[in-house]
């Protein structure tokens, strides 16, 4: 392959910039602004990439090409005729040899924050820059690989045309543009947000068990004391390419054993109306659930799952006022879902995670729809009835 060392001489007459965030994330993407549309492109990005040469389509506008810099895999997009972006992994050695044989060509490193609006833009222009900079600052702000896949498929243009829809004279476009909105944007905000889920049960159902469980590792402490967990503690973990922010909650009883648990309980309940899941821990050997936390769920529109816990300690005969209160609560309670799970082997824990996901997510979007990214629509009036 080429490199850097034997290239040709080239002064490169671009801005380079780092689109995605300046720290180390899945994937990073590096825009290469020509000051005019080059022609001798192909010799360019020979000197540091090895491309399939049948895969190279200079001329084409958004043809991705694959091929390698240096020791790493790239991705190269001619975005525009003079803006081609490069996607690299995003660990920062990769993005620092890029950048630095960039500017050793004779590129200008610019800031990633340098503006992409100009001052006298037609609302048109402004449509554009809107949705550039929605679709960057998703991009710097996304964790996860499927989250970038998402946001980079929207780089087509399709941000800026959901826009200008939203502000069409005309009422079926607009109408049209503001149903995606609708119908989108939790969908769009997760993608650099996580979604928050609460474990709630009542002391000793194992939910700070559960939770290190999910995450893998020893995050709350457990113990077989009644109460042990007294202030809401959150961690963060991925699954399926979604961000998911779990809280551990104290036990909800009546009989707090101090004013410090009682807090904590407080704290819990309240966490109810912050969160978009709650999973209801149950010790299945001994299932209860605590008639404030029944009361506050028949009350709340937040989905709940109903997980079983303990499964490892159920033998099969459990006695008849088991069977009874597991057929109570399920009457008292309309779950989403209902999951049987071992916080100690571990047995559940997929399932768990996979009908977290699928209560939070009901549908995914079809791969052209664009998504009502962050920044994108706000700011525009929405329209209160079809009609509008
Ligand atoms: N056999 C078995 N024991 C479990 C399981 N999950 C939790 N335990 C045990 O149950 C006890 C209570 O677990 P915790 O995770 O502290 O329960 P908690 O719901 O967080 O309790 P509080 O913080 O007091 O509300 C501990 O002794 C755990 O080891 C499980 O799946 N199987
Ligand atoms: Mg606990």
């Amino acid at each position: 392959m080429n490199t850097p060392d034997n290239k040709t001489e080239r002064s490169l007459e671009a801005c380079v910039r780092l689109l995605t965030a300046d720290c180390p994330g899945a994937v990073a993407v590096i825009e290469l602004l020509f000051s005019e549309q080059p022609t001798d492109v192909v010799p360019f990005f020979q000197q540091f990439v090895t491309l399939s040469k049948d895969s190279f389509v200079p001329d084409q506008v958004n043809r991705i090409v694959y091929g390698r810099w240096r020791d790493e895999d790239v991705v190269a997009i001619r975005a525009a005729a003079n803006r081609w972006e490069i996607h690299c992994h995003g660990g920062r050695a990769a993005i620092s040899q890029i950048m630095n044989d960039l500017e050793t060509a004779g590129g200008t490193i610019t800031d990633s924050s340098s503006a992409v609006r100009r001052p006298d833009s037609s609302n048109e222009d402004l449509d554009d820059a809107v949705a550039e900079r929605a679709l960057t600052q998703a991009l710097q702000s996304c964790r996860t690989l499927e989250a970038a896949r998402w946001i980079l498929n929207q780089q087509d243009g399709r941000l800026a045309i959901l826009r200008k829809g939203l502000r069409s004279d005309n009422p079926d476009t607009r109408h049209a543009a503001w149903e995606i909105v609708r119908r989108w944007k939790d969908f769009a905000r997760h993608l650099t947000d996580p979604f928050r889920i609460a474990l709630m049960g009542v002391p000793n159902a194992g939910k700070s068990s559960l939770m290190n469980a999910l995450a893998g590792k020893q995050r709350a402490i457990v113990s077989e004391i009644p109460g042990t967990t007294r202030d809401v503690l959150e961690t963060d973990i991925v699954f399926n390419g979604w961000m998911l922010r779990l809280a551990d909650t104290a036990g909800i009883r009546d009989s707090a054993a101090s004013s410090i648990e009682h807090s904590g309980i407080q704290r819990a309940i309240t966490m109810m109306n912050a969160v978009e899941l709650v999973c209801v821990i149950i010790d299945a050997t001994n299932p209860v659930v605590d008639e404030a936390l029944i009361r506050q769920l028949q009350s709340i529109t937040v989905p709940y799952i109903l997980v079983w816990n303990k499964s490892d300690l159920l033998t099969g005969s459990e006695t008849q006022s088991t069977e009874e209160s597991r057929t109570n609560i399920r009457r008292l309670l309309t779950a989403a879902r209902d999951v049987e799970v071992s916080a100690i082997t571990g047995s559940g824990i997929e399932q768990l995670l996979a009908a977290m996901t699928e209560t939070l997510i009901l549908q995914e979007p079809e791969n052209d729809c664009p998504l009502p990214l962050r920044g994108l629509w706000e700011d525009l009036a929405e329209p209160q009835s079809a009609t509008s």
